[in-house]
């Protein structure tokens, strides 16, 4: 009897890689990329920082490491650093930016991910004694405790007017740039054109193993590239990452529309659903989250009810569970998620009566 399947929508990440990718890393010319010697690597540099429309580009081995070489590349020790107060970067990245970069984090709460620009300004103190030098504005597209939320082209060339007035660098975590970019059907140098430096993963979406790509100027890329090397990052033959990351970029973008299609039916199929509450305004790309509390359980009981079900899902709070569609992830499957989400909230509404 063939195994149930197992619809597994806690993440993006859990995407392997397409034949393509697998065909063209065994195929990968390779050489020691600490020398800069090796030509898949540096051809996936090359298009990554054409594509973005910045001078160049180093590929590292995460995104949190991404976002921790940026972070120590962009400012000095002890400087002040702006951030959305969901961020990934203060919320999921273990603290790096205070235990290994040594610099105070200023979070700044907002709505649906973007930042105010107002805010962002009161937050940016006068020259004092008392107070850290603020150095670095980071923002987050998709922004993923918001759910995948789109931060408009004009919303970060706003901010970016606040970070050049004051003297302050503006970089962008765009693991999920690409989605953001598809969704708007906007070129993506739309939205990098308005910040210093960005990062991106090809291990989200675009299916790829492993490995996330630094963008910016020549000169904050050889700095990154010196930082990446202190934290460990230098990955020699690593045109076995780069293989992949190259198909990615060629092919792999436009499916992403797949995704968002996927979200939008999976959103609208709970909406109809009682009980279960969800803001479909925030359903924008790959990414669904919706609120259990009405059902007089938890997030995290939720997604252990779901798991009997053999769907995986992650506890994002409380009492919101996240669901992230992703290659793999089709209308059947989503229609099977639908039913199980129906079963499981019609049990729980009875037990509640
Ligand atoms: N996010 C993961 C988890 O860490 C939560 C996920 O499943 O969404 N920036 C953003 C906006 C991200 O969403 C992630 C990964 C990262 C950085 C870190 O990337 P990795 O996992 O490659 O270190």
């Amino acid at each position: 009897m063939p195994a149930e399947e197992i619809i597994d929508v806690r993440s993006d990440t859990v995407t392997l890689p397409t034949e393509e990718m697998l065909d063209a890393i065994r195929h990968a010319a390779l050489g020691d990329d600490v020398f800069k010697e090796d030509p898949t690597v540096n051809r996936l540099e090359k298009i990554a920082a054409e594509k973005m429309g910045k001078e160049a580009a180093l590929l590292v081995s995460s995104g949190t490491q991404a976002n921790l070489v940026s972070l120590m590349s962009n400012t000095n020790r002890g400087e002040l650093v702006i951030l959305e107060a969901e961020s990934h970067i203060y919320w999921y990245e273990v603290g790096g930016i205070s235990t290994i970069a040594e610099l105070l984090p200023w979070p700044v709460k907002s709505r649906f991910g973007a930042l105010d620009p107002e805010d962002v300004e009161a937050s940016i103190r006068p020259k004092n004694i008392h107070f850290p030098k603020p150095s670095l504005i980071c923002l987050e597209n998709t922004h993923n405790r918001h759910g995948g939320t789109i931060i408009t082209p004009d919303h970060i060339k706003a901010i970016s007017e606040v970070a050049r007035a004051q003297g302050l660098k503006l970089y962008l975590d765009g693991a999920r740039i690409f989605n953001a970019a598809v969704a708007l059907r906007t070129d993506v140098k739309e939205f990098t054109k308005h910040v210093d430096n960005l990062m991106f993963c090809l291990s989200k979406g675009l299916c790829c193993p492993v490995g996330s790509l630094l963008v910016g100027t020549d000169k904050f890329i050889e700095r990154s590239r010196k930082i990446r090397k202190i934290l460990g990052g230098g990955m020699r033959q690593a045109g076995i990452i780069a293989a992949p990351g190259i198909v990615a970029l060629e092919s792999m973008i436009n499916r992403l529309e797949e995704d968002h299609r996927n979200a939008r039916r999976l959103a609208e199929g709970i909406a109809k659903l009682g009980g279960i509450q969800i803001d479909l305004s925030c359903v924008q790309t790959n990414m669904v989250c919706f609120d259990v509390g009405n059902l007089g359980i938890n997030a995290d009981m939720f997604v252990s009810k779901l798991k009997h079900n053999n769907i995986l899902a992650l506890a994002l709070t409380e009492k919101k569970v996240r669901m992230v569609t992703h290659r793999g992830i089709e209308k059947e499957q989503i229609e099977k998620s639908i039913s199980a989400i129906d079963n499981i909230s019609n049990e729980l509404r009875l037990e509640l009566k």
